[in-house]
């Protein structure tokens, strides 16, 4: 068989592992049992916790810090179904699901009449929209070329997934191939190694002067953008150890290390116990937060 032969060969039984997978998933979507929860608690799906944060994934660390930022009522499902979108996380309210953590947060803005960043400006809203999106948008896809793309991060993003045997090689194959995919529709996936660096470098040099010695985001108190870009950044923080991105913010962007540590200090008084590399670390699925205005 020629080159080119080969390649149909392997296209097609990607293809069939990515269907099967699917079947799969959406299969066991309809089996799991969903815990009853009273009206106005917020049903988190999320992947399980990530080893050193926790979540492994930036935008169910967003929407779950929101809801602590707000003093939601929630309960976290670890299950790791998917939302509709095929994405995670998601969530439901009153029955309702809502997919997308920023649908989630524009959402329960709406229905609870919250607004974290009511004290910003028209144009400051506008920048720290711009910020966000950077982020989630532009920088997200080189964090995910730097640990799903390169041979030398397999093992460690391995690590960090809350998977282990059969199940995580299925994970990390669908999600590898998908990512491909993905990446080439943006665009970011056509561009070389050296490109791609270019870009996460320029991204993370902008919001850390952006930053510069404020506390949070938009000045001394954290409001709703600061849970995007510590969803974001804690991945490169905690979860990407010798990756150019973490030594670049270990070596020169040391104010965002310190603003990761603000948010941590702040929202996640509990941290240790939702990382899985710690000893104190407890499965919370099922646990409601904040029921009856209680505190973490
Ligand atoms: N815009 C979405 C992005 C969610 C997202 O991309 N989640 C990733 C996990 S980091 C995912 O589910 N990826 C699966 C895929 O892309 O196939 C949101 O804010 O919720």
């Amino acid at each position: 068989m020629d080159f080119g032969g080969y390649g149909v060969v392997i296209c097609v039984l990607l293809g069939l592992i990515q269907f099967a997978i699917y079947i799969i998933y959406s299969k066991r979507k309809k089996n799991v049992k969903r815990l009853e929860v009273a009206p106005g608690t917020v049903v988190l799906y999320q992947i399980g916790r990530g080893p050193e944060a926790p979540s492994s994934s930036p935008f169910p660390l967003k929407l779950e810090t929101y809801l602590r930022m707000n003093k939601i009522p929630y309960m976290n499902d670890h299950s790791a179904t998917f939302s509709k979108k095929s994405k995670t996380p998601w969530m439901t309210y009153n029955g309702e699901a809502i997919a997308d953590s920023q649908f989630c947060i524009d959402f329960l803005a709406d229905t609870l009449h919250l607004n974290p960043s009511a004290h910003l400006s028209d144009k400051e809203k506008a920048t720290a929209r711009a910020f966000q999106k950077l982020l989630e948008e532009n920088f997200y896809w080189t964090m995910c070329h730097e640990m799903f793309m390169k041979k030398e991060n397999k093992e460690h993003i391995a690590s960090v997934m809350p998977y282990t045997g059969l199940k995580l090689w299925f994970v990390l194959t669908w999600l590898s191939f998908n990512l491909k995919k993905e990446m080439w529709g943006h665009g970011i996936g056509r561009h070389t190694d050296e490109e791609i660096w270019y870009i996460a470098e320029h991204d993370l040099r902008a919001v850390a002067s952006f930053l510069e010695n404020n506390r949070f985001m938009m000045g001394d108190e954290p409001c709703e953008v600061d849970c995007a870009v510590f969803g974001m950044i804690a991945q490169v923080r905690w979860h990407m150890p010798g990756s150019r991105h973490e030594k670049l913010l270990h070596d020169e962007l040391t104010n965002l290390v310190a603003y990761c540590d603000r948010m941590k200090d702040r929202y996640w008084p509990d941290w240790d116990q939702h990382c899985r590399s710690s000893k104190l670390f407890n499965d919370d699925s099922g646990k409601i937060y904040f029921q009856d205005g209680a505190t973490l």
